[in-house]
């Protein structure tokens, strides 16, 4: 009801309440508390007894009316969850991929202000203050397990493409889940999935973005190490923007990958990439490896040329 009305409020300076009920087969009084409901989520609306309610500014939230506004996807983002503050949207994405007590459709987003838990890979924390963009994507891919490394790298693409759109800025692309600007992390992708032995069930695929955070945010021991779109612009980036233009190149890479284009997504991918041609130390859980990184191969994995020669492949891990 609320995005209707803001519908009308937009097409027009002002609209009177009695336009507004008519429109919307309610009362004017049900106006009313619609109206108030939108001065709650951060919209500024005037009223004029004679010419009525007039939309003066909209919050910066990335509210779901103010995403799909314009969105030009065909499925990602369709549904969106939004909450001002949750532990994590990938719990929340996970519980309702996993007990689809409710239809869930590929392509629904959870999106959130603020986390109170975000998390990294393997029990990592993330840093989720408000001024970020964190949101899980939930998806129904028709792949084997093996899948998942392209998963992460095509999302990888698309907001390396994103953020470029929206700021002129390129960033680069550490394998498998960081994005860098200036060697600093400003973005992490944390796919987790449930399969079977041959098919997936559900992904979801994590992404936090700093947008809007000021360096001296961040905690201390991760200070060092991270970056955020406002400082590199040194203005204020448009989070509802930068959130669309995401999920409709993450929709395009997706729609690439399930067409098994991946190899056209790799050239893109490397064309970003910051980490190939480097000599450098990963950590595969057991055990540290150390080597020039000389590919990735077309399932996602990286190549390592070790010091006496041998290629080694590496399907997960983190560089060091
Ligand atoms: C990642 O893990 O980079 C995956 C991050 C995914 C976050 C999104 S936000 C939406 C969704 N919901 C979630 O709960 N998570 C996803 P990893 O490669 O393990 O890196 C984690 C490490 O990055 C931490 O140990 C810190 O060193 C560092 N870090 C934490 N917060 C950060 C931040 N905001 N910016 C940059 N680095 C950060």
């Amino acid at each position: 009801m609320t995005g209707d009305i803001l519908k009308y409020l937009r097409e027009k300076e002002y609209v009177s309440g009695e336009v507004l009920a008519q429109k919307l087969g309610i009362s004017r009084v049900a106006v009313w508390k619609q109206i108030q409901r939108l001065k709650d989520m951060g919209y500024k609306i005037t009223s004029d007894q004679n010419l009525g309610y007039c939309l003066v500014s909209r919050p910066d939230l990335l509210l779901p009316q103010e995403i799909q506004r314009g969105l030009s996807t065909k499925y990602i983002g369709k549904e969106i969850f939004y909450f001002s503050e949750l532990k994590s949207t990938n719990i929340i994405a996970k519980e309702k991929a996993l007990h689809r007590t409710e239809v869930i459709d590929e392509g629904t987003i959870i999106i959130a202000e603020k986390q109170s838990a975000g998390k990294g890979r393997l029990g990592r924390k993330w840093f989720s203050p408000v001024g970020g963009i964190w949101l899980s994507v939930i998806l129904y891919p028709q792949l084997p397990p093996s899948y998942i490394p392209r998963i992460t790298l095509m999302t990888a693409v698309a907001v390396v493409k994103a953020v470029k759109m929206c700021t002129q800025i390129e960033p680069q692309i550490k394998w498998p889940n960081d994005i860098l600007i200036s060697e600093k992390k400003v973005c992490g992708i944390l796919t987790e999935m449930s399969a079977e032995l041959d098919i997936i069930n559900w992904v979801v695929v994590g992404i936090g973005i700093n947008v809007n955070i000021d360096h001296q945010d961040f905690p201390e021991d991760i200070q060092e190490n991270t970056i955020s779109l406002k400082e590199v612009s040194e203005k204020e980036v448009l989070r509802v923007k930068l959130a669309q233009t995401f999920l409709q190149e993450f929709e395009k890479y997706y729609d690439k990958l399930k067409r098994k284009e991946f190899p056209s997504i790799l050239e893109e991918w490397k064309l970003y990439s910051h980490t190939l041609g480097r000599k450098i130390r990963v950590d595969i859980g057991e055990r540290i490896v150390t080597g020039k990184a000389v590919d990735i191969n077309e399932e996602g994995a990286l190549i390592l040329k070790k010091e006496d020669g041998e290629l080694i492949k590496i399907i997960s891990g983190t560089i060091v």
